[in-house]
């Protein structure tokens, strides 16, 4: 007879498998975990029969995967506020970049923080993201665009995994800019991520994907090419930042390469999603930085949803152009400006989240074996989190089965 370490009852379950039921719902369920995992989870009407001491009842809670944000660049110091007045007073954020500033600025507060310095900043975002049922955040440098500073921002994501109990996920982000001191010289800067920085993060293992900016203000599709070779030798995964302002092929682009995602996709033509489709890239849509640079082109959402690539959304919290800590916000802003439905919402911060992670078989599903990353929510219905912006619903949210933070 099976003896769990935990056994939660009196619970509705959102379990986010696909399958009949929208949400993967489990009215009056149960969920049981060991060892840090999912160990058994149901109605509670064909729980087995089983020795478990420690049980507790969730008084008709809802249960469903902890949140994911699968894209963020929270690591950075300083912000962009006064940039960001300068943007409402009509001048556009390639014109910003190109004159010095957008991410160039945040690049040299980064460089002049010290590393204790930068974990503090990044703490608080942290934090934040926490506090609304997030246990597992991926996080880009690409604020550092020199061997050292890259290094800096990826031991910090690794301190902060520790002091925050989250699982955090890093990614070399070293193509996100080509920095002042190689301003006309983008091809030295790329041989310098290929040949120095990208063997210096991977020897240092402080990567856990490879990222890249294709786009007219960042790097070109051959360039890109280049840092996903390089990655490609170490057997490191690959997402890209593709056709956010332009359509520079970069759905494609990352097809190619296998990546596990491509990321914004504003200007994606249905033939870029298609070549997604083919292998199982996950579109990670950001409705934060559509609306904070005032896009009005829409990401290709039915072609989208026609050729069944699976769709995350993340917060892509940055300074420049998403500064927003609020992975509950971006649910319901997808909602509201990519019109989303509620139960894609939920998918997009949950099982297609991990996909898009390469985590798919580890968590964003309730199921047996995957690890007891639970959320707790005192609602009626799981589509209530897309519909509540700012109300704290959370009253638990457990990582590998430990409780990390709950409701007093
Ligand atoms: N796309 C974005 O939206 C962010 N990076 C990127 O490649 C913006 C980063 C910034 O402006 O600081
Ligand atoms: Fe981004």
């Amino acid at each position: 007879m099976p003896d769990w370490d935990l056994l939660l009852e009196d619970l509705h379950l959102a379990t986010m498998v696909e399958g009949a039921q929208p949400y993967g719902i489990v009215e009056n369920g149960a969920i049981a975990l060991s060892g840090g995992e999912i160990a058994w989870v149901g109605a509670a009407a064909d729980l087995p029969e089983h020795d478990t001491v420690d049980i507790r009842s969730l008084e008709g809670r809802w249960v469903t995967p902890a949140l994911i944000d699968c894209h963020t660049h929270l690591a950075f110091a300083g912000n962009r506020a006064a940039e960001f007045e300068q943007r409402l007073a009509g001048v556009s954020y390639e014109e910003i970049a190109r004159s010095g500033g957008g991410i160039m600025s945040t690049v040299k507060a980064t460089r002049a923080a010290s590393g204790i310095e930068l974990q503090r900043e990044t703490y608080t975002r942290l934090e934040s993201l926490k506090r609304e049922g997030v246990a597992t955040v991926e996080i880009k440098s690409g604020y550092g665009l020199n061997v050292d500073t890259e290094l800096k921002i990826l031991e910090v994501i690794r301190a902060l995994g520790a002091h925050t109990g989250l699982s955090l996920c890093s990614t070399f982000l070293g193509a996100h800019a080509v920095p002042t001191e190689y301003k006309s010289r983008p091809t030295d800067y790329i041989d310098l991520v290929c040949n120095e920085m990208l063997p210096a993060v991977h020897e240092a293992r402080l990567a856990d994907a490879v990222d890249a900016f294709c786009e007219n203000i960042a790097f070109s599709a051959d360039e890109v090419a280049r840092v996903f070779e390089a990655a490609k030798a170490r057997g490191i995964p690959v997402k890209l930042h593709a056709d956010q302002l332009s359509d520079g092929g970069g759905a494609a682009l990352a097809a190619a390469y296998g990546a596990l995602s491509a990321d914004h996709l504003e200007y994606t033509t249905a033939k870029g999603i298609r070549s997604m489709a083919d292998v199982g890239t996950t579109a990670v849509l950001l409705p934060g930085a559509f609306l904070t640079l005032g896009e009005t082109q829409l990401p290709p959402i039915e072609a989208i949803r026609d050729m069944q690539v699976r769709i995350a959304i993340a917060t892509d919290c940055n300074p420049g152009t998403s500064p927003i800590c609020s992975l509950r916000a971006i649910m319901n802003l997808a909602r509201a400006v990519f019109r989303l439905t509620p139960e894609e919402c939920l998918a997009g911060v949950t099982r297609n989240a991990a996909h898009a992670l390469g985590l798919e078989g580890d968590r964003g599903t309730l199921e047996s074996g995957k690890r007891a990353d639970i959320a707790v929510w005192d609602i009626e219905h799981p589509r209530e989190l897309s519909y509540w912006m700012g109300l704290d619903e959370l009253s638990e949210l457990l990582v590998a089965g430990e409780v990390l933070s709950a409701r007093t």
